[in-house]
């Protein structure tokens, strides 16, 4: 067993990971933080250039609101997501993003980012609220900003942070390894700003074989925020509402592009087009199956009917919609140039955000304006940010929030330090990468206002820190000690690599909570099953072992998704109806139940005797 350094830092203001909500929370912190003299530290486990969701760059901002523009309210946006999540949202938080995101946005433009632009210099918009962008090196932009405010010797980068350190009810800071060097590191801060993502590969992908590992969401989102909050004792929301986009067949690539943009319509196997021929079954969830767009669950539901009844495949008509679009200009040779041009529009969607796609066109000779292409649900993902809604249950803002939704600072989690942002933050759906900016600049004022009221160092007591750097520390131990014992170190009595558990993990997720193989269906016995594999396997976490470093990191990005699984399960099993067919479907209780579910089902973990509590909480509206 290596010998571990500790590294020690002490800090004000922390904040965990390096996407776009923390990247956010790093410019509006430096700027607080420099009128208070205060120092401000940023952790990620990768390079914050490449980290996070927006790794290989996007080709839309998603959330986009216009608001100076008059182009529409707070209101139009608050309604947006609350039909489209079936009613269930917390609207204090959604407005408060909504009302700040442009600027984030405006910020990107100034810092480099291309928006596209139409010929009288507006923003070219996908759909009602998402705009065209040259997205590439989105994230290298945003970060670039992050690090100038911060200063690189505040940014600490390739540190995996596992756990919280907490002085009594108040988080004092958090404890991680380096993936590149036998060090344990342990910072220390008053305040704790949180936005390490969501989740992916808790459930079992469509991919195997040699495509395991592709997935929508970025593998390297792994539960750490969900995980982290819950071990801090934090109250947590939607933890049910999971997410599964659609999208183009085996490489993921997105759709919303195709159906705002291009006007794409999707038909199955026999030509016909589900939202048509499907239409009648929306009305058994009206109101939310009535409203216009139809919420993104239903419009996956209407699908999966298809694909359950063996009429797929399911097409993107990627040729009927260049052509339809082509034709609309009259003259022969401006046509041909507009034809080239929505070609290279279409290439480019892929090439900006989910390159694999291109390549996957490439290698199987598809020409979008000939062929078609597949598109299919993927498995479910744990995604606050975009049209999912897992998350912590965090503080309004002062001004909007109603009385049991504010707790003295915007977006500080039920544990006093402790804030949260982006996908980590929950009931706060279609915030997509600016709103989770937008976010995390919210979430950095108000964690700098709390370290100025709250200015006295947490305490840490240093047994709690060597009791951490032990448990972290001992799944190399474990392999060190045993590793010689059998002929085949993948197979051995005395340990579990990483690799093996998070399969079983997925198997257990897949079989009996809805994943792909059970068509997304679960029910009270199934859960119930779950819960007691969840048992055992937490029981053999204990067992997990690490060869080396980056192993190490993996064993606990899979505790990490145990965890969030157990969450999961947990709420599922408690919100007794189905309100999210498209994304699970229970069927015990197979139909919506307003007068008894129209509430958020939350839960909590108690870190000292390791029980869980489920609770419900009101739904409060801001407008009609
Ligand atoms: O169209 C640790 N999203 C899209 N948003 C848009 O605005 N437009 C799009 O076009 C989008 N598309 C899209 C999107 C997401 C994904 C996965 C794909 C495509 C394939 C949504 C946004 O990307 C998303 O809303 C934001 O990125 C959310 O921000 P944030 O900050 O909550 O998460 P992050 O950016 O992934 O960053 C997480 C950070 O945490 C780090 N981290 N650090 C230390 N220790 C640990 N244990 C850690 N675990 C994680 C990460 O390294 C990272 O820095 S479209 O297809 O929908
Ligand atoms: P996607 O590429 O699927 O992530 O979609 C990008 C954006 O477009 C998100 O805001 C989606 O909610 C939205 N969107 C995608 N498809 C549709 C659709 N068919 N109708 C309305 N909105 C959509």
């Amino acid at each position: 067993m290596p010998n571990f350094q500790t590294v020690e830092i002490t800090t004000d203001v922390l904040i965990l990971g390096g996407g776009m909500g923390s990247c956010g929370a790093a410019v509006e912190a430096a700027y607080w933080a420099k009128k208070n003299n205060l120092k401000v530290t940023l952790v990620d486990k990768a390079a914050i250039d490449r980290s996070g969701a927006v790794a290989m760059g996007l080709s839309a901002i998603n959330q986009y609101v216009g608001l100076k523009d008059g182009q529409n309210t707070l209101e139009d946006y608050i309604r947006y997501v609350r039909n489209d999540l079936m009613g269930i949202t917390r609207e204090d938080l959604v407005a408060n993003i909504a009302r700040n995101v442009d600027a984030s946005v405006h910020l990107f433009e100034k810092w480099g980012l291309p928006i596209w632009k139409d010929e009288k210099g507006g923003y070219v918009h996908e759909g009602r609220w998402q705009l065209m962008i040259n997205g590439e090196s989105y994230k290298v932009i945003v970060a670039e900003a992050a690090k100038n405010a911060l200063g690189m010797e505040n940014i600490h980068e390739r540190i995996f942070i596992v756990e919280p350190l907490m002085d009594g009810d108040r988080c004092a800071g958090a404890v991680g390894f380096s993936v590149r060097e036998n060090k344990f590191y342990v910072f220390k801060s008053k305040v704790t700003l949180m936005a390490m993502g969501g989740a992916v590969h808790v459930f079992k992908p469509r991919s195997s074989g040699e495509g395991l590992g592709r997935a929508w969401y970025p593998p390297w989102n792994s539960g750490s925020s969900a995980y982290f909050t819950l071990r801090a004792g934090a109250e947590m929301t939607c933890q049910e509402v999971r997410f599964i986009p659609v999208r183009f067949k085996d490489a993921y690539g997105p759709v919303g592009a195709w159906f705002l943009l291009f006007k794409a319509r999707a038909t199955n196997g026999l030509g016909e087009n589900y939202m048509e021929t499907r239409k009648g079954e929306l009305e058994n969830w009206v109101p939310y199956g009535r409203v216009k767009p139809v919420p993104a669950n239903l419009r996956n539901y209407l699908m999966m009917l298809d694909v359950m009844d063996g009429k797929g495949p399911i097409f993107m008509r990627t040729e009927e919609a260049i052509q339809n679009l082509s034709k609309l200009v009259p003259d022969e040779k401006e046509r041909k140039k507009k034809l080239k041009e929505l070609e290279s529009e279409a290439w480019e969607d892929f090439l900006d955000m989910t390159i694999s796609q291109a390549l996957l066109w490439a290698c199987t000779d598809v020409q979008p304006e000939e062929k078609s292409s597949e598109i299919a649900a993927a498995e479910p993902y744990f995604i606050g940010s975009h049209s999912g809604a897992s998350g912590a249950w965090v503080s309004g803002p002062e001004d909007l929030a109603p009385k049991d939704y504010f707790w003295g600072y915007a977006n500080m989690s039920t544990v006093k330090g402790l804030f949260c942002a982006g996908d980590a933050s929950g009931a706060s759906s279609h915030k997509f990468s600016s709103g989770s900016h937008a976010e995390g600049r919210i979430m950095g004022k108000a964690g700098v206002k709390f370290c100025v009221e709250n200015s006295t160092q947490p305490k840490v007591d240093a047994g709690q820190v060597e009791a951490l750097k032990a448990e972290i520390l001992a799944p190399m131990e474990l392999f060190e000690k045993h590793k010689n014992e059998t002929t085949d170190p993948d197979i051995n009595p005395n340990y579990i690599r990483p690799k093996m558990f998070m399969f079983r993990l997925q198997k257990i997720m897949d079989e009996y909570a809805g994943g792909v193989t059970s068509q997304f269906k679960t029910s009270k016995p199934n859960l119930e099953k779950a819960l007691d594999l969840l048992s055992v396997l937490r029981e053999d976490s204990k067992k997990l072992a690490a060869e080396d470093l980056h192993e190490l990191m993996r064993c606990w990005e899979n505790v990490q998704r145990m965890w969030q699984a157990e969450a999961h399960v947990r709420t599922i099993l408690f919100r007794e109806e189905t309100r999210w067919p498209g994304y699970y479907f229970r069927t015990d209780t197979p139909k919506m139940d307003e007068s008894n579910w129209k509430v958020f089902a939350n839960c909590k973990y108690d870190p000292k005797s390791g029980n869980w509590e489920m609770m419900k909480r009101p739904i409060h509206r801001l407008c009609e």
